[in-house]
């Protein structure tokens, strides 16, 4: 869709649909040419509906209309409109069937919406206005129709022929072609619908549900792939019995199937019973998916399998309400992660991506609330607020409920509005009505956009034994939202004796036996708490467990920092306190002369950590990753991101070479470890020591170049290939980087998701990723503009990780980042607005950076024909 002034579309113009649709029966002749969809509309107006008897509009995008009939009859030209975006009927009876035939090209789909085709397969996507490529329907999510569809196709070339439900039906249909009919019991929006046709093989498995039903489960992949569908499979059983025993949800239909497919703007979708995957959210073996993959796949395919609940059982009545679905679900997939893996380790990683990039985005031109209340093209806003703040509003219901009310709460919800399209608003009432709780004031989370800031202060009364807590609220402007109000906030804190002893919070009203740790609740601009009955002043372990998405202001002292780190019981206000340290260093010496000292403490906390084998390793091996630049930046005022660049580097450094046996000790004692397994230790082991590499190499360290060497010959695992291959890549020494480039390439060349590494590897790093070889990396016959991966793994990962690069003092990162926006804005406005992110936080930037950011933008803004995604991106960072 191409317009020059896109509508913007608000929530409080929200209409029940005119018209329902109670069934669906659609027939897809598939051809090389185009495909030929026919669908039968049982159509009836909505009783809950005012419109009376107003003309039926069905929406539509790039269709070729071929007849439409309404009850058996053809309607002439005079007797319907089409609009292109539109299909109106101006005269309809109460209830009808209406027919229409349209022809598409799926072969020449570049955007990857509706119906397309990837590696010589027929595959769709259609969240969240997909379906309107396929048919002409009323593409929004309240309307729910049971779906019958039959598909056709050459037998020979596409086997297999897949959509949403129970197969009902199959045959042959002479001329070498064939035809399976799907059908899906449950009524669900046109968003949720699935086809795919190819050449694939199946790979089976099966589930008991906790009721005793056989649940048929199936993967479809290309044969190349035909080795990497186990983690995913097992993955699919944990999440389904892990669904059952935590939250009481059972699989509905008798069958569940998984596909891969290379080309897909996002990880994966959840459509009705038939979720389909991009190849690298799926897919893995030992040898071709790092630590962090598999990880990633597990949450995934949880994620995907608990929306059949949480999204399609019950769905959301409109976009707005986009985050009931994924805010739950999120918080669904982390709860289920931190189970079944190191649940400290899990939450530093949520928290580092909620910290680096939602509060970038909070604080940013496209800040909206979880629940927003306008956008121009929906498409923009599946981002973190509405899926990682959205959580985290999710994870404060938990807390403040307790697990025994929030699941009496989701049980409602789920009974309540099974079947029905509903509204974040009926998510909180649920769960009001299970705990007998109030949250009105804690919906103001799904209204207000801003990360919410907390000054704190205190004072210790030695007289009294009184230690004085102050806590004050205050909610930050964001576009379009002024003088906002409190929100209720959960707050969990522990107080630490100089032992390091955890200290009861007696408040005044306590009786003697006082927890050592609460969850306040901050409801009022200033909260004063007083705790009595101690002895000295205690150092505070504020927001355990991130109990809420906000920034703390507190005057921390390095003392504090260092005693928190190695004394708080909570592991995550642990790593916190490390990284706040970490951060302190780093930002004194952000312009400081060449020469200025690094607090020697700062080194002798890392050696404790690095030496100290009975420490909890997991959880060591993520307090030794630095702060991130990304996230230097988003805490910096007005971010001079190449000062931060190199105040950074020069930390580590200098933590390398002072603690340089340290680390090839650790490197040592980590080597061992029995035969590969994801598990928390071996994760934790395997993290150790590509840590010790990268920064041994960071410092030109020859045993730890012949280490490298090693690892990157010898190992089993991609981890540690790609450890080694990364650090290599990062050193000085350059033949080196060359050579095992070349080697890498060579071996797994006909691996894509491999392959996506290798570009993403060199794309991020500023000695392999500068623009002129960004551009040659752009011209390899790897690389290919019409798969959104290898763009992501070249251009995003330039724009997003490799700042020194990205942010060159002459503005060419700026403008390299603006040219391939505008290329890719017309064959996939999608990925083209994604890849605008970095440049949106322009006014991040120190004046001299954030000019040439704007002017970068204008370029773009400037560009004829811009698409409705790329436009609302760059015309709101604009102006906000
Ligand atoms: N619901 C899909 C996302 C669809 C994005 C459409 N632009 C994947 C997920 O969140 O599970
Ligand atoms: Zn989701």
């Amino acid at each position: 869709m191409r317009t020059n002034q896109p509508q913007t579309i608000y929530l409080s113009e929200y209409r029940v649909p005119a018209y329902l649709v109670d069934t669906v029966d659609l027939r897809f002749e598939l051809f090389e040419d185009g495909t030929r969809v026919h669908s039968t509309l049982a159509v009836r107006r909505n009783p809950e509906s005012d419109a009376g008897a107003a003309p039926l509009e069905l929406d539509g995008d790039s269709l070729v209309l071929e007849s439409v009939a309404l009850d058996g009859k053809a309607l002439s030209e005079g007797e319907y409109e089409d609009r292109g975006d539109k299909l109106i009927v101006e005269s309809v009876p109460e209830q009808f069937e209406l027919s229409v035939v349209t022809w598409i090209e799926p072969q020449n789909n570049t955007r990857l919406e509706g119906l397309y085709k990837s590696s010589g397969m027929f595959c769709t996507q259609c969240e969240a206005e997909g379906f309107r490529c396929i048919t002409f329907f009323p593409d929004r999510p309240d309307v729910m129709s049971r779906f019958r569809t039959r598909v056709e196709a050459d037998k020979s070339a596409y086997p297999v022929l897949l959509s949403n439900g129970n197969d009902v039906e199959r045959g042959d249909l002479g001329e070498g072609r064939h035809f399976v009919t799907w059908e899906d019991p449950f009524p669900k929006p046109c968003y949720l619908f699935a086809l795919v046709a190819g050449d694939l093989v199946e790979k089976r498995d099966t589930f008991t549900t906790c009721s005793g039903r056989d649940i048929d489960l199936r993967m479809y992949v290309e044969p190349r792939n035909a080795e990497k569908c186990d983690h995913a499979m097992d993955s699919l059983k944990r999440s389904m019995r892990w669904d059952e025993e935590t939250y009481g949800r059972e699989y509905d239909l008798e069958i569940f199937m998984i596909v891969a497919v290379d080309d897909f703007n996002m990880g994966a979708m959840e459509n009705k019973g038939l979720n389909i995957f991009n190849s690298s959210c799926v897919l893995a073996s030992q040898e071709t998916a790092t630590d962090v993959a598999f990880q990633r796949i597990e949450a995934i395919v949880a994620h995907e399998y608990f929306h059949n609940w949480s999204g399609n059982r019950v769905t959301c009545r409109d976009w707005f309400q986009l985050s009931l679905k994924e805010g739950f679900t999120v918080f669904r997939d982390s709860q289920f992660s931190a189970d079944v893996g190191s649940p400290t380790v899990k939450r530093i990683e949520d928290v580092n991506v909620l910290r680096t990039a939602q509060f970038a985005e909070d604080g940013g031109p496209m800040a909206h609330p979880v629940r927003p209340a306008s956008y121009m093209e929906i498409s923009n806003f599946y981002t973190l607020t509405i899926y990682e703040k959205g959580a985290e509003v999710v994870r404060m219901i938990h807390t403040l409920l307790g697990p025994d009310m929030f699941r009496k709460g989701s049980d409602l919800y789920f009974q309540r509005h099974d079947g029905q399209a509903v509204t974040t608003d009926d998510f909180v009432r649920a769960m009001e009505d299970a705990s007998g709780r109030d949250l009105s004031q804690f919906r103001l989370w799904y209204e207000q956009a801003g990360t919410p800031v907390l000054d704190v202060s205190d004072e210790f009364d030695s007289g009294q034994g009184i230690y004085r807590l102050t806590i004050r609220q205050s909610i930050p402007d964001t576009p379009g939202q002024t003088g906002k109000k409190p929100q209720h906030i959960p707050f969990a804190l522990g107080l630490l004796g100089s032992r390091g002893e955890s200290l009861p919070l007696r408040l005044e009203s306590d009786s003697q036996d006082a927890p050592t740790e609460r969850v306040l609740e901050l409801t009022g601009e200033t909260h004063v708490f007083e705790f009595h009955g101690l002895n000295e002043c205690p150092v505070p372990s504020l927001l355990r467990q991130f109990s809420a998405p906000v920034r703390v202001r507190y005057p921390w002292t390095r003392e504090q920092m260092l005693f928190l780190m190695s004394h708080d019981p909570d592991g995550f206000n642990r790593w916190d306190a490390g990284q706040r340290l970490a951060v302190d260093v780093i930002q004194s010496l952000i312009g400081a002369p060449k020469d200025s000292s690094i607090d020697a403490r700062l080194v002798a906390a890392y050696r404790h950590l690095i030496s100290d084998s009975s420490l909890d390793q997991a959880l060591v091996a993520n307090m030794l990753q630095l702060p991130s630049a990304a996230y230097l930046i988003e805490l910096a005022e007005s971010a001079d991101a190449p000062a931060i660049h190199e105040a950074r580097e020069r930390v580590l450094k200098h933590l390398a070479i002072a603690l340089r046996d340290d680390l090839v000790a650790c490197y040592r004692r980590n080597l061992e470890e029995g035969d590969y397994a994801v598990t928390p230790e071996q994760i934790a082991r395997r993290s150790l020591r590509n840590t010790a590499l990268a920064w041994l190499l960071q410092i030109n360290d020859e045993e730890g170049r012949e280490l490298a060497q090693r690892q990157f010959r010898n190992s089993d695992n991609m981890t540690d290939r790609l450890g080694a291959l990364r650090a290599l890549v990062n050193s000085d020494y350059e033949e080196d980087r060359e050579r095992v480039l070349e080697e890498f390439y060579e071996r797994f060349q006909e691996d894509p998701q491999v392959v996506e590494q290798w570009f993403s590897v060199q794309a991020a790093s500023d000695r392999a990723g500068q623009l002129p070889q960004i551009r040659a990396l752009l011209e390899h016959r790897a690389f290919d503009w019409k798969n959104p991966n290898k763009i992501r793994s070249v251009v995003g990962a330039f724009a997003g990780q490799n700042l020194a690069a990205f942010h060159r003092p002459d503005g060419s990162g700026y403008n390299f980042l603006a040219d391939q926006v505008c290329r890719l804005d017309d064959s996939n406005p999608q990925i083209a607005a994604r890849l605008v992110t970095p440049l949106t936080r322009w006014k991040k930037f120190a004046p001299a950076h954030s000019e040439l950011m704007k002017s970068a933008l204008e370029r773009i803004r400037d560009k004829s024909g811009l698409s409705r995604d790329v436009y609302e991106v760059v015309h709101k960072s604009l102006a906000g």
